[in-house]
Formats: structure tokens, sequence, C-alpha cells
């Protein structure tokens, strides 16, 4: 009877009395309050727990189902999910949300009020971080057996303030007032051992084996947030690490009397987990970084191995059972961890346990820019870890031998593919560990991967053609058309059936609704909504107003050089000038609109948002000006303020220079609630093209190869912005100090850049054709009625997008697990 399939029992309604009777026993007995002394916070975790034990219903049967059906499980490793917000999204998956809603409407509170009470889980930094969530909702939705493996950080993303117009960080301790969606695991606990010596000897049999010995310990507990998908029935699981100090360790200061030391080193041991990096491209080489990321990747290995243990003895069966996606190099090392387990704990032979490591794995990466590449110093690698370089050095080994067997005599491409960096430091390279301890390498968008095979990894896809293959991003249209614009989302169901909820592709059927005036109508009120709800969030928040009937053009993102905020603001500042020097003139009113968070040592990013800061000061409070341009910077740009922001643009700002965005997430988004693009051919904007039509997009700008080829040509970026006369302008208002009377040389640095510096981000090569493409924005936004139509396009061939795709093509191509 082991076999059998035990009934799901469900014991809680889904009935409006039962859930107000859940919420207020919640209220009672979870949270210890009474209505009548209960804050919008005590009914957010009433709601919230009201809402869990739903979801904690499908989850327990969907684990007991892959337990008993043995489903092959894919293990998404990611030092990041950038989750934001669960309440409203939990509801809506599982078909709650309006019971709710009315619930706590009938229990006397605001309901928008109780969620906005929830602190969101930043968990990561940007784009990579958001990609693993919507991931994780898109198995859960199509029934992958998905789990996430990941760290719990203590403190998450920073909060970012505005001071004075610069960037100030504080630190997120959101856990304070406890976090509703997880279960801790204490039972759930793992060493991970740190630095300590190899010793080799001969085991009965005359094998030499290997003991890694003398190693430090700290504990890894789990803690589980369940995930559900669309529907509510499937419902994955995240596991997410958090660092205690042993017990061992407990009792040997303890007993010694020596408590308060014992409470410092305790304190030291739980570091590990505290902090999420929160540089995105940069903060290579910090050895916490290299602590945090083997302390997840052995926690994740051993308890993947022992749920395999539990129903296989054979570990040949190991591919067949348990797929590992890697994303980015950050837990490559499962590469060493592994071999070292198999090989050194369970005594497999070396060959067998690389041919099951590779049948496991696969990486996805998600830059090309050198500085976001990992690598670490031998030295480091072996303090830390000195079994697992022993590992990686014999690794290599093997792999140059093999390719010096086919290519003899080509030292040169031996030196290009080690994984060890020779340089006046010799480093270990991570995205060489992860390439060759995979079986599939992809990209995240057509060109990124095109570029993957021509550039950093050519080497690798003339030694093993076919492995890199590629797998465009997208986003779940949960949370960011349903959730976020329910009143699109109204609109598009009442025209199509709710069938594109999850089969995206169905928005197609609104394709001839663009030709409808009564549907544009209706189209376009739902744009100047969510633009009013977006205006009355900035009026309340930063206390300026903003005319609703003027463009919102927004570019919403982490603040880097290669995504060329910079060249929006050179945009506004010409606009500026034009306004200025013409009274008359009658521009297209525009709402230019930037988020974003600077890496907190990254100074130009820093200085780029206190440019915007400065620019709007002068802008918004110039008269002559108006509400013909407005520049707003929205400040702690996250997943909450992106859900205000995508259904409110109308123009969407995707100008990194080709071939730096690997393909982007938030080009996606906006496109999905009806704004139009500005942008480069970049990323997945190529493809978005291809799906909405280059005539239904702003385009502009050099291609990925016009930008290798005049980087190789040499560039003379003085010269490019002698012969512009709007760049030369707004170049010389900058370093002139019109922007900053009180610091006048305050931006010279960024004015260097551009000129003196070589320009290496391209802005002067793609400014006039920027300016142009601005220019067709505004002519076509004057005919409102074109330009809801071209809106209503973009929504309508957005299908491709939805991450369902992109977890489809992973399961079928690199998991086999559909
Ligand atoms: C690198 C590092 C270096 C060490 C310190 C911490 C850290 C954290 C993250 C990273 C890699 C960031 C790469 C990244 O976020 N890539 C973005 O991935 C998105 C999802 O695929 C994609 O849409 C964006 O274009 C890409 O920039």
């Amino acid at each position: 009877m082991k076999n059998a399939k035990p009934p799901v029992v469900r014991l809680l309604g889904d009935d409006l009395a039962s859930i107000k009777e859940a919420i207020g026993s919640h209220l009672l007995y979870t949270v210890g309050k009474e209505p009548i002394n209960a804050t919008a916070r005590d009914w957010f975790m009433a709601a919230a727990h009201t809402v869990r034990d739903r979801v904690t219903e499908h989850w327990m049967p969907t684990l007991n189902r892959y337990y008993r059906e043995d489903s092959k499980r894919v293990y998404y490793l990611s030092m990041e999910f950038l989750i934001g917000r669960t309440l409203v999204n939990s509801l809506i998956n599982l078909g709650l949300y309006d019971t709710v809603r009315q619930a706590i409407t009938d229990l006397g509170q605001d309901f928008d009020e109780v969620a906005a009470w929830e602190v969101e889980a930043a968990l990561g930094n940007g784009g990579l971080g958001r990609l693993a969530a919507c991931l994780l909702d898109s198995m859960a939705t199509i029934g992958v057996p998905g789990f996430g493996y990941g760290i719990r950080y203590d403190y998450g993303m920073f909060t970012q303030h505005v001071d004075n117009g610069w960037q100030v960080e504080s630190p997120e301790n959101w856990l304070r007032y406890g976090n509703p969606w997880e279960f801790p695991r204490p039972g759930v606990i793992f060493p991970v051992r740190f630095g300590g010596r190899v010793i080799h000897f001969r085991d009965v049999l005359g094998h030499t084996r290997s003991q890694w010995v003398d190693a430090e310990e700290v504990m890894a507990m789990a803690f589980d947030v369940p995930v559900p998908g669309y529907g509510g029935k499937v419902v994955n699981n995240l596991r997410l690490w958090s660092a205690k100090s042993t017990r061992e360790f407990d009792l040997k200061y303890f007993n010694a009397g020596n408590y308060i030391e014992a409470v410092r080193d305790k304190n030291e041991s739980e570091t590990l987990s505290k902090v999420l990096y929160p540089s995105d491209m940069t903060d290579r080489g910090k050895e916490l970084r290299f602590k945090q990321e083997y302390f997840f990747v052995a926690a994740s290995i051993q308890d993947i191995l022992a749920r395999f243990r539990k129903s296989h003895s054979d570990w040949a069966l190991l591919p067949d059972k348990v797929a590992i996606q890697l994303n980015d190099t950050h837990p490559a090392l499962v590469v060493a961890e592994l071999m070292r387990v198999l090989v050194d704990e369970h005594q497999i032979e070396w060959n067998k346990a690389w041919d099951l490591v590779r049948g496991c794995c696969a990486y996805t990466n998600h830059t090309l820019l050198p500085e976001a590449l990992e690598t670490w110093s031998i030295d480091l690698f072996e303090r830390v870890l000195p079994r697992h370089l022993e590992i990686v050095f014999a690794l290599n080994h093997e792999f140059l031998q093999s390719v010096r067997y086919r290519h003899p005599g080509d030292s040169e491409l031996l030196r290009r593919v080690s994984l060890i960096a020779e340089g006046h430091e010799r480093r270990v390279r991570m995205g060489h560990l992860a390439v060759i301890g995979s079986h599939k390498v992809n990209g995240v968008a057509a060109i990124h991967t095109g570029l993957m095979k021509s550039t950093i990894f050519s080497d690798f896809e003339h030694l093993s053609p076919g492995k890199i293959t590629n797998k465009t991003n997208g986003v779940t249209p949960r949370r960011w058309l349903l959730a976020a614009n329910p009143t699109l989302s109204a609109l598009i169901t009442s025209k199509i059936g709710d069938g594109w909820i999850t089969d995206l592709d169905k928005l197609h059927k609104l394709e001839p609704l663009a030709d409808d005036p009564a549907f544009r109508k209706a189209f376009a009120a739902v744009k100047r909504a969510n633009k009013e709800r977006l205006a009355a969030m900035l009026s309340q928040r930063l206390g300026v107003e903003v005319e609703v009937e003027s463009l919102f053009d927004v570019q919403v993102k982490r603040i880097h050089e290669y995504k060329r905020q910079l060249l929006n603001v050179l945009h506004v500042i010409t606009r500026y000038g034009r306004i200025r020097s013409n009274p008359l003139l009658n521009p297209v009113p525009r709402t230019v609109i930037i988020g974003g968070k600077a890496a907190p040592g990254y100074h130009i990013a820093k200085l780029i948002i206190k440019l915007v800061n400065d620019v709007a000061e002068v802008i918004n409070n110039d008269p002559l000006v108006g509400a013909k341009l407005k520049l707003i910077f929205v400040p702690n740009y996250n997943v909450s303020t992106a859900e205000l922001v995508m259904p409110a643009a109308d123009l969407s700002e995707q100008i990194s220079t080709a071939g730096t965005e690997a393909s982007g997430t938030g080009n996606m988004k906006m496109s999905m609630n009806g704004a139009l693009t500005i942008g480069t051919w970049d990323g997945a904007n190529v493809e978005i093209c291809e799906e909405v039509g280059e005539e239904n997009m702003f385009l502009f700008g050099l291609s990925a190869q016009d930008v290798a080829r005049r980087r190789v040509d040499g560039y003379d970026a003085v010269a490019a912005v002698k012969a512009d006369p709007d760049l030369t302008w707004a170049l010389e208002m900058i370093g002139s100090g019109f922007f900053s009377p009180d610091q006048p040389d305050r931006f010279r640095p960024l004015v260097d850049i551009l000129t003196t510096g070589g320009d290496h981000y391209l802005l002067s090569a793609d400014f006039p054709l920027y300016m142009a493409a601005q220019e067709r924005v505004d002519q076509t936004y004057r005919d409102p009625e074109e330009w809801t139509r071209k809106a209503i396009l973009n929504v309508a061939r957005m299908g491709k997008f939805s991450s369902d795709r992109t977890v489809a093509e992973y399961a079928r191509e690199i998991w086999g697990a559909l």
C-alpha cells in the first residue's frame, strides 16, 4: 500500500464566512490581538496566515505526490530570489483574491492599506534575482517539480533614501516583525565546513583516497517557503538556508566558562547569511561572498542527495532524477562539491562521478561584462576550500589533456580555456568550471547567446558544439499583468476570456481590437487610470505633482553606466534647452521618470543619481517650463514600486549599449502593460521587435557588431561630441555647473568619461540617433489613436515573453522534466 494515493484532505473553507472566521481566529490566536486594538499590520499578519494555511493544504500533497511518483526534480540554485510581496500574488494564484478582499472590508479594514504593510522579500539585486522568482511561479503553474535553493539573508537589498539628491543606503531588517510565509525547519540542518587540510591515504583496496579534515563547521538550517502556482493545485518549495553556529562550538566555549566570547563567536559564525551583497557586477574577490556561495551549495547538495537516497540506492540514476540549474556562476562550486561528495564520501569512481555531475548540472549565464565574470584567487580558494581546489586542478588537468589530444600544439587554446587564469595572481574561472561541469549552457536572449558563442565562450562552442543554447527570459503574467494591472486584465478578459493567464499567446486575440475605436477608448482609459494611480503615489511620497496627460517616459532598473541612464538625462537636458530657447514651442509634454539603486561603492552610478536629482531640481522649478517637462527620480525602486510603475508607463526606455544587456525583463513588463519601447538593438528588445513589429517600437542606434568594430578601430569620443551641437551644449551645461551651482565641478567626472575618458559605452555615438528616435516618439504621441493602436498591438504580441514559455523550454530541452 506504500504507493497508494492518499486522499487530499481539505479542512479549510474558502467561502466568505470561513475566511472571515479564519482571519478573526488568526488575529486572536496567532497574532494575539483583538479587533479593538489590532493595527493594520496585525490584520496583515492575520490575513497572511489565513492564506498560508490554504496554500499549505496543497503544498504537502504536492510534495508527497512527487515522492510517490518518483518525479525528476528540478533544483534551481540561486544566490538571489527577488520575490517582492506575497499576499496579493498568493491570493490570485489561489483564486481567493475577491473573497479575502471582501472579508477584510467586512471586518472594517482597508484591504490595500493592510496589504501595503507587507515588507517585501528583497533577496536579490535586480534582473537575475527577479527572473528566479518568475521562474518559480511558472514552474509551479505549469507543474514542473521545481525546488528553489537560496540564502535566507537577514538583510536583503538595502532601502534607498535620497538625501539632498544623493543616494543614501539603509539596511532593511525585513524579518523584524516575522515572516509569515516561511516555515522554519530546525530539524533540517546540515554542517558546512571551511578551512582545514586534506589528507591522502590508501584504502583497504589500495586506492588513493582523500579526506578533508580539521575544518571549521557552521550549520545551515532550512526555512521553507511554499510557492503556489496559478490555480493553487501545485505548490512547490523554496528552501532558504540560514547560518547557525554548531552545538559543539557553543558547548566548547560555554563549558570553559567563557560566556561573552562564546556569544561573540557564535554571532560571527552566523554572519554567513547576514547580508546580500548589493553590487550586481563588482564586489568580486570578497571572502565572505565566497563563503556564502559555498555555504548554500554545500547545504543544498546534502539535501538533494539525502532526498535522492531516500528512494534510490543506485547512483547511476542520479541524472534521471535530479536536474541542477546554476543561476549564473554563483553556485558553480556545485561542480566541485558534488565531485567531492561522490568520490570522497561515497567512493564512486572519478570518471563515473564526473558523468553524474555533468548529467545533472546546467548553467545559465546572465552577463558578458568582464567585471561581473567571477574568478577567485587560488590563495583564497585553498585557504577556504582546500579539497575543492585539488578537485578543480584535477578536473582542469583532465580537461586540458582532452583538449591537447584534439588540438595538439595549440598552447594558446589551452591557456584560453583553462579553469585557471594565469596572471600576476592565479585565479579560478568560475564560468569555465560551470561550462565543463554542465551538459547544457544557456544565454537569456538570442543576441546574448549568440555573443556568448562568439566571444567569452567561443572556444567551448568549438569544443562542444550544441552545448550552448538559448532560453529567452520571460516574466510571470500573474504578477506583472494580472496582479499589477487589474483594470487592464479585466478589460482583456472581458474581450477574450481568461485563458491568457496561463497561455499568454492567447493575447493574440486582441490584435483585431487595435482597430476598434471603442476598445481603444477603453484601453486608453485604463492607461490613464494607471497613470493617475502612479501620480497619486508620486504626490504622496515625493510631494510632486505631475500632469497625467503628459507622456510618461520611464526608465527603471539598476543604475549602471552600460544601461546609460546618462543618455536619458542628456535627452532631458536637450529638451529643456529647446523649451527654454523657444518659449513658443509646443512640445509633447513629458514626465520623465527614472528609478533604480546604485551599488553602494559604485561612485559614478551614485553621481548619476545626483545628476538626475540636480537636473530635476532646475527643470521642475523653472516656470518657463511648467508641465512641458518634468523629471522625477523615484526613490527606492523595488518590486512593489515596479508593480505601480510598469502599468503606468507610456514609453519604456531600454537604451543600453548594444551587446551589453543580456536580456532585460523590465522591457517585457512594460510592453506587456501597453508601453511602447524606445530602445537599442540589445537583449530581448531584438526579440520583442520580432514579435510586435518594428513599426510599433522606436529602435535606434549602433548594432552590437558596430559597437565591437568601433571599439577595435579606436573611437574618438571628443570628435563625436564636437560633431553634435546639442550634445556639446548639454555636456557644457553639466560641466559648467549649471545644475550644481553650489559645486560647479561636481559632475566633471561624468563629462570626462564621455570625452577624454573615451566614452566606453558609446553614448556620443548613439546620441543623435536617440534624439531622432525621441522625435518619432513625439510625433506618434501627437496622434493618440495611433499611439493606442500600437500600444494594444504590443500587449497582443507579448505572448512569447511569459516565463511559462521560458520554463517549458528549459524543462524540455535541458531538464528532461516535462
Ligand atoms: C554578479 C555579482 C558579482 C559578485 C557580487 C555579486 C554579484 C551579483 C550578481 C552578479 C551578476 C549579475 C548579472 C545579472 O543580473 N544579469 C541580468 O540578468 C537578467 C536576467 O537574466 C537579465 O535580464 C539582465 O539583462 C542581466 O543584466
